[in-house]
């Protein structure tokens, strides 16, 4: 499988014709190559993004919806395909990838071909100077989107959507671990009539393709997830450009429970918003902290369930947990089940690599559930991304919200608990960009999505995403 960049509505080879070989997690094999682009593949994505942009800009609101309803439908309609090239790539079980990956897919392009059409501005009559203020919300031009490799075709074309919708030409860059439903993403443009040039996707590494992509000095506005430490970097480069910048990070998100909650249903939803696409979600749970009195049953039950998760291939339809995305990620994910037990943690459950028959060299690990004493771990404070999760008992409401807020990141966290006042309390105290209460990953596209401290900087989603991808110009007529 040779995959290439799209640029100017044509698919073509890296200038300079440098390769990357693309692994399969399920059998670690490589399966296909992926261009190793440089400053000089973004050069000419940008040009054709910067000619697309006269009429793209000015097409009508209506017009540039149309396009992106057919691309919604056209994701639809490849679903299956879609969904097994995202599960191969990436490792995820393949009915993940139906349920959750593609159909979002559809749902960005299709809320954000709706939400433009709704999109306003403000005007101000400013009484006794007899005049108007109003504000004008421009596209900015060429924007950057780059995207990570868990959810891939999912993020990719959240940042994507909203840029092109609100009238922006993109050039884009997908993780080089994860490139193959970017790359179908290409063809499915052309056939929703998206004139060439508004979406351009340059493949490679970060430190290349990506940061000529942050540097490239008329690419005026970035928007990225990934690590924080690659966030930290993207923003060091883009500062003296005085490019805007969104960035959605990494989390290490509070699971909180209290006894009072409706305890079938946290059971399940904790194993989900645990171990969700092999842990690796920036909205994950990984923290749980458990109110005393129902420590010890919660201990038992939740260990039971995650010990009877189905590990296997991704294309199992009953394998709960696939693979993890590549061998380095794995070994990583693994050091830190050896750092919990150097400090302390108690393995309950898991941790170990796997080994599934006829595919001995995937990516295959047991969910792991490590019991710490203490939130002053490295295994509670910082992001693993993988399917590990720490419990820890707590007394109090102070108690666990001073633990909670007590990390560098601050993205998401969840509340069990049937008090309202209590929720009340928690969710306004709680230092993060996104409560859930009784529920998790619970999504309306309308809703600002991002975090505060090390999660990020800015909010994705709804108009907020539009007011990032536009320019606000106050005009004033004195009448
Ligand atoms: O992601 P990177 P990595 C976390 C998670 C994970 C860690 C590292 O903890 O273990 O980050 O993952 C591109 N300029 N998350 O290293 O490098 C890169 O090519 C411009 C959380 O795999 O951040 C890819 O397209 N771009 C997370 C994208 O950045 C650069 C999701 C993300 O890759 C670049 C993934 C550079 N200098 C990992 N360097 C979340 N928030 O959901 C890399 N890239």
């Amino acid at each position: 499988m040779i995959i290439q960049n799209f640029i100017n509505g044509q698919y073509v080879d890296p200038i300079a014709d440098g390769w990357i070989d693309n692994y399969c997690p399920a059998d670690g094999e490589v399966y296909g190559k992926i261009p190793d682009s440089s400053a000089d593949d973004v050069e000419v994505a940008y040009i054709a993004a910067r000619s697309a942009f006269k009429s793209w800009s000015i097409l009508p609101v209506e017009e540039r919806s149309k396009i992106l309803l057919r691309l919604a439908d056209l994701i639809e309609d490849n679903l299956e395909r879609l969904a097994e090239a995202e599960s191969e790539d990436n490792g995820k079980p393949v009915k993940l990838a139906k349920t959750v990956d593609i159909p979002r897919a559809a749902q960005n392009f299709r809320f954000f071909a709706h939400a433009i059409t709704q999109f306003s501005s403000e005007s101000h009559e400013t009484v006794g100077l007899d005049a108007i203020n109003y504000t004008l919300r421009q596209p900015i031009g060429v924007v950057g989107c780059i995207s990570p490799w868990n959810l891939p075709l999912y993020l990719f074309t959240w940042k994507i959507a909203p840029a092109i919708a609100a009238g922006n030409c993109v050039v884009a860059k997908p993780s080089e671990i994860t490139p193959l439903t970017a790359h179908m993403l290409g063809e499915l443009c052309d056939k929703a009539g998206l004139p060439s040039g508004v979406l351009n996707i340059v493949h490679g590494y970060g430190h290349k393709a990506g940061q000529a992509i942050v540097e490239h000095p008329d690419i005026k506005a970035i928007s990225f997830t990934g690590g924080t430490q690659t966030g930290a970097k993207i923003a060091s480069a883009a500062a003296p450009l005085f490019k805007k910048l969104s960035l959605e990070l990494g989390g290490k998100n509070p699971n909180i429970i209290f006894a009072d909650c409706d305890y079938k249903n946290m059971l399940e939803t904790t194993l989900r918003s645990s171990f969700a696409n092999q842990g690796q979600i920036c909205l994950c749970g990984s923290r749980i902290f458990i109110e005393q009195d129902l420590y010890e049953q919660f201990k038992i039950d939740f260990v039971d369930r995650v010990e009877n998760l189905q590990i296997g291939h991704p294309n199992d339809e009953n394998t709960d947990i696939g693979a993890l995305v590549s061998s380095d990620h794995l070994d990583k994910v693994l050091d830190y089940i050896e750092i919990a037990k150097e400090e302390g943690g108690k393995l309950l459950c898991g941790g170990e690599r796997v080994i599934i028959k006829g595919f001995d060299q995937g990516y295959y690990m047991s969910p792991a559930v490590i019991e710490v004493s203490t939130d002053e771990c490295r295994a509670n404070r910082e992001e693993i991304f993988g399917p590990v999760v720490t419990i820890m008992p707590f007394k109090s409401e102070e108690e666990v919200l001073n633990i909670a807020n007590k990390v560098d990141y601050g993205l998401s966290a969840t509340i069990w608990t049937n008090d309202l006042n209590r929720t009340m309390r928690m969710s306004h105290a709680i230092h993060c960009g996104i409560v859930w209460v009784n529920t998790w990953m619970l999504r309306d596209l309308r809703t600002p999505f991002g975090g505060i401290k090390n999660s990020g900087v800015g909010r994705e989603g709804g108009f907020e995403v539009l007011r990032f991808f536009t320019e606000p110009k106050n005009v004033c007529i004195k009448y």
